[in-house]
């Protein structure tokens, strides 16, 4: 396993809509393991893979509190199924956007088909701040960020700041 670079905004990778995986091989595993690893490295709850450049289908979570209890999920192809009218407000945060945070509103509940790890089809019934990650996480898929939702003086005083922090920083 591996820790790989997360890719920061602004960077039109991040902007890019991922692909379908056609099987959950050897490959697609070595994949999510390192995104699991890079995932827990950076203290996140959850990575989608184009996050570290890879544009597939494929998201790993775990946003068990207790760091002894390691409960990592595996989603690959992952569809919503259904989405509540309801809608709830979390602080939400993004390792691509980093140290920027602000509440936005997304269903409450949604149900999720995917496969699993092993290729295995599944259903997730999620709701608090499990369906607000998957939520998080399919938009990376589509090359969204959360920080869209904001208005555009927000979102372009986030991207501003980050440009800045950008170009003093050396990356290798
Ligand atoms: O670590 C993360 N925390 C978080 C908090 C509230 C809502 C969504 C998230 S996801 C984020 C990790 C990340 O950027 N995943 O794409
Ligand atoms: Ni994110």
């Amino acid at each position: 396993m591996t820790v790989k670079t997360i890719l920061v905004e602004p960077n039109q990778l991040l902007r890019q809509i991922s692909k379908p995986v056609k099987q959950v091989g050897k490959e697609e595993q070595q994949l999510m393991d390192d995104m699991l690893e890079t995932m827990y490295a950076a203290n996140g709850i959850g990575l989608a893979a184009i996050q570290i450049g890879i544009p597939k289908r494929i998201i790993v979570m775990d946003i068990s509190k207790d760091e002894n209890k390691k409960e990592p999920r595996y989603f690959v192809n992952p569809i919503i199924k259904n989405k509540d009218t309801i809608k709830s407000t979390y602080e939400e945060g993004c390792l691509s956007v980093p140290n920027q945070f602000a509440e936005i509103d997304r269903p409450k509940k949604c149900d999720v088909e995917y496969l699993d790890y092993n290729g295995k089809k599944k259903i997730l019934n999620a709701e608090g701040l499990l369906a607000t990650c998957i939520q998080h996480e399919m938009d990376h898929l589509e090359g969204i960020l959360f920080i869209d939702y904001l208005s555009k003086l927000k979102k372009s005083m986030i991207i501003k700041k980050l440009s800045k922090i950008k170009s003093t920083r050396i990356v290798v």
